[in-house]
């Protein structure tokens, strides 16, 4: 508030005005005491106090005891004062919810208004319009008269664009974005330049879509048409990034306008875009390859300052929404990469459909990533490319809320809504939103409102479903020709120019496309970024296997430096003994257990160079209470990462306990291993049966990238499996899926059974330059199974053993058992119990890919007849079984009856029944040792086998 405005006591300096004002028109209508006061400053015997560039004559001053006459002029006080505070809170109604009678639609479909914008709904009449009110929560310092305000209020909240941020609940923010809009009601200077730009990009945007829908009739471009100012718009915001020092930018963006985004804003030639449309290069498709719209692509981007921005824009399946948490984990990725600690330098855009956006749960998980220490990256701009259509279904029956962006509202983030056709407000909304960003690293999202002028995709026909609003739709002009008419009125452009920019860029498309038709056309291939060179992929027989054991005394040195805490941590007293295990573990008094083997692994890397970055829920302790990589004082709670102290330059440990989300942590740490080659990313599953979850990122990303956009990963996925009476959905990581979706050597699914083998398979993982995800099947209650040990030895020579074969004499074999994981223990157990010397058990410990010449040459000297089985803890549709019998069918190599023991087929994975469980676990043995059955376990199932309750 102007101070030389201050009134002394609660007298109110608007209400004093407004009697003035009154007092100018008519003196009589003032109480006689205020006509002698003006009357007073009519003849200059009071002094006013004007404020230099007050548009109104301010009449009051302060100095001078103003007229009272008792209760009269009391009631008058309390009178202004309830006036005031109806104004004042018809200015935060219309910040609320001025959005909802904002023009932000181009269709102008009709919506409800709601009351508290209304004046009247404060009791003001037509009367009150010209009262002057004090403004000073309004960004101005004058006094206004409420149609003024209104008029304000209007222009900042309800024209083109409608802004929800009041349920930001920190002050600062809200002032922050106030002061931006009001102060300016909402409206960005725009110079003539950039007008020029607008229409350009623009243009771009139009000649596109209409030349592939020309050349290419009825092709399946999924257009930008009705929502073109998406080209601007992201035009706009990398060039307001780049000025703000950003330097990368991943972009993840679903089917609408893509092949417009990648020609106009990545700069992907339109030659090979259309070469992709006419299928000429279909014979060089790797792999299975995948549509065009889907593919990804990254170029360099010049600014007007001349600063270059990086733009990967993510290759993307057809599940909507799922790139999102992929391409977060790829920036983060960047960011890491190049210390980018204050995430300054990257930023990621995402791009959605209102359908998909409202509609599916990886963006509520997205959003919340986007705060946490372990995920965040300084804020990811939304683009919501708003149709307003679905396929064929409208937002009635789309989504539940008002807008398709509310589940935004979950983050104290503002949320602008745009109208399309008007590309300035487009321009103001970019500005404020990267601006918004770059000061409070925050999310933030514009709803960018147009329609879809053809059908979902070209070959589709809208009206059978929409016909009234497709009416509409077909005489709307385009929001080029719109902006550009209203260039015209404002002379700052002629037809001239405009006539120029369209010219050249149909020219352009025409070059491009006559070109690309060129039998010796070659299609310019981006060049890989450096940070993947000497990784491959492809079969697994490219990638040597060799030692990958680390030296002893420095295995011993990283146990120690684990127990030896900070003087000033105390740790919980059972922690205590965890150290002390460890303490007798590094003097070679203990064998290994699994975590120490972990351990061993993540420190020997790490102090080799390579990152460590685990995330998951509850990894930090781990959920078996195993783990303890996180250490939590027992005084005051501060935590401890010994694996972070192991020496000065070691490469950093990430730990970090994830949200309660599977598809978004495992999306984002899949995007992160994309731009990570040289760490090692693992994701841990809670129980391994959660990763049916993320099933879309494992089906769609982990398994076939490779193989549809030659993209490589080599994240490493930790799921806790095996039967151990805990129930149907605590027993099973679903092997069998991830071996039915194995071919062509793209996953690694392994099961080991030994904390040795653990500590190899993850240090070649990382050591080879084979780059492919790890499927690791991990224990539970072998964390802490007595047999389940390994020596410092193990682990300071050798490597991982795809197969772990018997010690028993061959010759006296009568029947093989082969197996994975822990049934092993107990078929080792029974043995050892019925001292049957003639079976021997042996591990495949590697289930994919599956070296045969490996298995037959460990089977090499058992006589030719010897029966083999598989032996699972799995029901027959579950498990390995499936895969082994389709490799080996019903005779392995030729030479030895294979057959298979497992529970019976089920529906569930495992029975709720503990009893059941230890029935079928012993019926599994009985058959393992039975000698002679060939015929699976159909004669084991138990009688009556009933499983217990599922819920
Ligand atoms: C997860 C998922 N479910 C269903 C589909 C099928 N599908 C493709 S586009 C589409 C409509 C998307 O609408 P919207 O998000 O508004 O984007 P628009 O196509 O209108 O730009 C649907 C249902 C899909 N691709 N992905």
């Amino acid at each position: 508030m102007n101070e030389n405005l201050a009134l002394p006591g609660s007298l109110n300096l608007a209400f004093v005005e407004g009697l003035y004002e009154s007092y100018l028109q008519d003196p009589s209508s003032v109480p006689p005491d205020w006509q002698d006061y003006f009357q007073q400053i009519r003849n200059g015997d009071q002094p006013t106090l004007l404020a230099p560039d007050f548009p109104r004559t301010s009449i009051f001053n302060p100095a001078v005891s103003l007229p009272r006459t008792g209760r009269a002029v009391e009631a008058l006080e309390a009178q202004s004062a309830n006036l005031q505070d109806r104004v004042d809170q018809l200015i935060r109604a219309y910040r609320i919810c001025g959005h909802l009678i904002a023009q932000i639609d181009p269709l102008g479909l009709p919506r409800p208004v709601p009351p508290e914008v209304d004046p009247a709904h404060y009791g003001f009449t037509a009367e009150d319009m010209d009262r002057l009110f004090s403004c000073q929560t309004l960004h101005s310092r004058d006094f206004l008269t409420l149609r003024e305000i209104i008029q304000r209020l209007r222009n900042t909240y309800c024209r083109s664009i409608g802004v929800e941020y009041m349920h930001i609940d920190d002050l600062k923010i809200r002032g922050w974005l106030q002061e931006r809009m009001e102060g300016t009601e909402n409206r960005v200077e725009i110079t003539r330049k950039e007008q020029l730009r607008i229409l350009t990009r623009l243009t771009d945007a139009v000649t596109f879509e209409e030349f592939i829908r020309k050349k290419f009739i009825g092709a399946k471009s999924f257009s930008l048409e009705g929502s073109e100012s998406l080209i601007p718009l992201l035009d706009l915001a990398i060039e307001r990034a780049g000025d703000q020092g950003v330097q990368e930018i991943v972009l993840g963006m679903a089917h609408r306008g893509r092949l417009n985004v990648l020609s106009n804003i990545l700069g992907k030639s339109p030659g090979e875009i259309f070469r992709e449309f006419a299928e000429m290069d279909a014979v060089s498709y790797k792999g299975s390859g995948d549509v065009k719209y889907h593919k990804g692509y990254s170029n360099d981007w010049r600014t007007l300052s001349k600063k270059t921005v990086h733009i990967s824009l993510c290759f993307n399946p057809s599940h909507l929404e799922f790139v999102n948490p992929v391409a977060v984990g790829r920036l983060r990725a960047k960011q890491d990469r190049v210390g980018d600690g204050d995430r300054t330098k990257g930023l990621c855009i995402l791009i959605h459909g209102d359908a998909a956006f409202a509609g599916q749960g990886v963006v509520q998980e997205t959003l919340n990533l986007s705060q946490l220490r372990g995920y965040t990256v300084g804020g990811t701009l939304h683009i919501v490319v708003n149709n307003q259509i679905g396929f064929t279904t409208s937002p009635s029956d789309a989504r539940s809320s008002t807008y398709a962006t509310d589940v935004a509202k979950m983050l104290p983030i503002p949320i602008f809504h745009v109208n399309g056709e008007d590309p300035e407000a487009v321009a103001q909304v970019v500005r404020l939103a990267l601006d918004y960003r770059a000061t409070f690293k925050r999310d933030v999202v514009i709803d960018m409102y147009g329609y879809r002028r053809l059908g979902h995709n070209e070959a589709d026909e809208p009206s059978f479903t929409q016909p009234i609003l497709y009416k509409a739709i077909e005489k709307r002009k385009s929001v080029r020709e719109g902006y550009l008419e209203h260039l015209l009125k404002l002379g700052g452009v002629n037809e001239r120019d405009a006539k120029r920019i369209q010219t050249s860029r149909a020219e352009h498309f025409e070059k491009e496309f006559a070109e690309s038709k060129a039998a010796d056309y070659v299609p310019p291939t981006p060049v890989p970024r450096s940070t993947w060179k000497g990784y491959f992929g492809g079969p697994e027989a490219q990638a040597k296997d060799f030692p990958t054991g680390y030296p002893k005394d420095r295995l011993i040195q990283i146990l120690r430096t684990q127990t030896e805490l900070p003087p000033d941590f105390h740790p919980h007293p059972k922690i205590e003994k965890l150290l002390e295990h460890r303490r007798k573990m590094a003097a070679g008094e203990q064998p290994l257990d699994w975590s120490a083997a972990e351990s061993l692994a993540f420190g020997s890397l790490s102090v080799e160079g390579t990152r460590i970055r685990l995330s998951g829920q509850d990894v930090g302790r781990g959920t078996f209470s195993h783990r303890h990589a996180i250490l939590y004082d027992y005084q005051d709670g501060h935590t401890y990462v010994p694996l972070q102290h192991l020496s000065p330059d070691q490469a950093p440990v990430e730990i970090f306990n994830s949200p309660l989300s599977e598809v978004g942590v495992l999306g984002f740490e899949y995007g992160y291993s994309l731009d990570r080659p040289r760490a090692l990313v693992l994701w841990e599953a809670q129980f391994g049966d959660f990763t049916n979850v993320a099933q879309v990122i494992i089906d769609q990303f982990l398994a076939s990238s490779e193989d549809k956009w030659g993209r490589l990963s080599h994240l490493v996925l930790l799921l806790p499996h095996g039967y151990e009476g805990q129930g149907p959905e605590h027993s099973s990581a679903r092997l069998e899926r991830f071996l039915a979706m194995a071919a062509e050597d793209n996953i690694q699914v392994v099961y080991p059974s030994t904390p040795a083998q653990y500590f190899h398979i993850l240090r070649r993982q990382q050591m080879r330059n084979w780059r492919k995800p790890l499927v690791l099947m991990t224990p539970k209650s072998l964390l802490r199974h007595p047999d389940v040990t390994s020596t410092l030895e193990e682990c300071a020579t050798g490597m991982f053993q795809r197969i772990l074969p018997d010690e028993l004499k061959r010759q006296e074999v009568s029947r093989v058992l082969l197996c994975a994981g822990k049934i092993y223990y107990e078929l080792r157990k029974r043995r050892t119990q019925l001292k049957r010397e003639d079976v021997a058990i042996v591990r495949i410990e590697q289930l994919y890919p599956l070296r045969k010449e490996i298995i037959e040459k460990t089977l090499e000297g058992y006589k030719p007849g010897t029966p083999v089985f598989w032996v699972q803890e799995e029901p027959e549709n579950m498990g390995a079984w499936s895969h082994m019998r389709l490799n080996f069918g019903e005779k392995l190599f030729q030479k030895f009856p294979f057959s298979g023991i497992y529970r019976e087929a089920s529906a569930s994975p495992a029975t709720g029944s503990a009893i059941l469980h230890k029935k079928e676990q012993e019926q599994i043995l009985v058959q393992a040792f039975e000698q002679g059955t060939l015929a699976g376990v159909a004669s084991a199932v138990i009688e009556g086998d009933k499983r217990g309750p599922t819920a």
